[in-house]
């Protein structure tokens, strides 16, 4: 029986992998993930035990070592090692036992990613062949924005997004939670915003939002799977949920009507308003309160109407209430129009705006994260036949999402500016889990391997060839999915 090789099913692809001879490692009842007593590789071994467990139908133990010792027959051993980078990874799987060293536990989860990528069933358990891996990313950002404002998206369909992204080594799930249409996290410090403006989405559609702890709880549970979760806020535009909120917030002192439309542009903040810098010190405050990561985004995009002083006043009070809090700024690219401080995060989307104040930004010390429209924005149609999603930014198959190098984006940027990669997924057309996956997938595992995998490792038919193995995979998981025809999905891999 021809068995699939490892080769074929690794995404995003190392930096080095060579498959050794022998007989495949055999998960059985003696089989126990051994792991130091640091608290993040513990809650790593209790993960990767429950995997191994659910997946061959015995039960995998977590083994405790007081000592570093080097793995025994059966062990799965999560080895810290300085001298490996925070997020590098070795990965070696031996007949009789398999031995994954890392610099950082992040480094430990990256190897167990790649470890549970060559697994695969066999005899009524799960085994991988004997193999040796040598890896690190690229960059160190490597994200999905969902917009969870247009249509709401809940824990329960957040938690199978995060168990997808560790699955492919993406560790940022930047969330847009507010927008015309619906607020959708509680602000203690202004409960009118959920109160309001949670129950709103696009087309009349039910909304929803996240209470404080149901935030943090996911919060927590994205970090157990390596992933970092960056809320967003987006102001100074995009705020008719807030101004349908509170009146206070609008020259009139009137609230807004309630929007259920998809056209962008319209609603402002005002940076005269005695209540404006007050509202957004709150609003930040409260969100950073329940971000134990190092960064909130303020968003800043769309706000064509606007004068650019004020603009830039009203980014600098986001952007100082954000830093008040103990927070690193992160913003849409229109940001860069606008005094930023360096180290503040620029996100590129749009290639259609002038590149010229991001080349200034990222010289004065701003950091770039690549989103452009055309590849990364996976709420885009594949093709014209495509039910789901937009167009602005063109057609975008399994293949443009691919091909392209996020450090060649935007031409004159200083060397080592790009900080990193995000897809994002907006859902004005997008209602449940299954339309979020469908325009996902394939896409994603494409934009991972971009964000892991030097540009130079990276081919084309080589992807293509491997993304078919995981089509059976987002079966297995009822995950909904695109069968591009770019991909000859029909791999047997019994
Ligand atoms: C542009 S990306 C937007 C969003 C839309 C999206 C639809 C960005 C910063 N603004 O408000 O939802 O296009 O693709």
């Amino acid at each position: 029986m021809p068995a699939p090789t490892t080769r074929s099913r690794l995404i995003p692809a190392p930096r080095l992998l060579q498959e050794r001879p022998g007989e495949p490692f055999v998960v059985t009842a003696s089989t126990a993930v051994t792991v130091g007593t640091g608290s993040a590789e513990v809650a790593l071994a209790v993960l990767t035990a429950e995997t191994l467990s659910r997946w061959s139908g015995t039960t995998v133990e977590v083994r405790y070592r007081e000592v570093a010792e080097p793995a025994q027959a059966g062990d799965v051993a999560l080895l810290v090692d300085p001298a490996l980078g925070a997020e590098q990874y070795r990965l070696d799987v031996a007949t009789d036992r398999v031995e994954i060293a890392a610099g950082s536990p992040d480094g430990l989860r990256n190897g167990v990613a790649t470890l549970l990528q060559v697994m695969h069933p066999l005899d009524g358990s799960f085994a991988a062949w004997p193999v040796h891996v040598e890896d690190e990313p690229v960059h160190a950002w490597r994200g999905l924005s969902v917009d969870v404002a247009r249509h709401f998206f809940g824990p329960e369909d957040l938690r199978v997004v995060v168990g997808l992204m560790s699955g492919y080594k993406l560790n940022v799930l930047h969330l847009h939670l507010s927008d015309d249409q619906g607020w959708r996290l509680q602000i203690p410090s202004r409960p009118g915003l959920t109160e309001r403006s949670g129950s709103t989405a696009v087309d009349g559609d039910p909304g929803g939002y996240f209470t404080t702890e149901e935030f943090e709880a996911l919060v927590a549970y994205a970090a157990v799977r390596g992933v970092r979760v960056v809320p967003e806020i987006d102001v100074p535009g995009h705020v008719n949920a807030a101004l349908h909120a509170y009146g206070e917030l609008t020259p009139s002192g009137e609230p807004t009507e309630e929007y259920t439309g998809i056209d962008v542009g319209f609603s402002r903040l005002h940076a005269d308003l005695p209540a404006t810098e007050p509202f957004l010190r709150d609003v930040f405050g409260d969100v950073a309160a329940v971000t134990p990561g190092e960064y909130v985004h303020i968003g800043g995009d769309e706000v064509p109407t606007m004068d650019p002083g004020e603009y830039a006043r009203l980014v600098a009070m986001a952007s100082d209430a954000v830093r008040a809090a103990g927070k690193q700024v992160v913003g849409w690219q229109e940001i860069a129009t606008t005094p930023v401080e360096p180290g503040t995060v620029v996100q590129f989307w749009d290639p259609r705006m002038d590149p010229a104040p991001l080349v200034a930004a990222a010289k004065a010390g701003a950091r770039l994260l690549m989103s452009p429209g055309s590849r990364a924005y996976l709420d885009m149609k594949y093709d014209a036949s495509t039910p789901l999603g937009l167009e602005w930014a063109g057609h975008i198959e399994l293949r443009d999402a691919y091909e392209w190098e996020p450090t060649a984006l935007v031409p004159g940027l200083p060397e080592g500016s790009v900080i990193g990669v995000e897809a994002t997924v907006w859902t004005e057309t997008l209602r449940g889990l299954d339309d979020l996956m469908t325009m996902l997938l394939p896409r994603l595992a494409a934009v991972a391997e971009v964000a892991w995998t030097p540009r130079e490792r990276r081919d084309w038919d080589d992807f293509a060839a491997r993304v078919a193995a995981h089509g059976a995979y987002w079966d297995a998981e009822g995950l909904a999915w695109y069968p591009s025809p770019q991909v000859d999905w029909a791999v047997d891999l019994t």
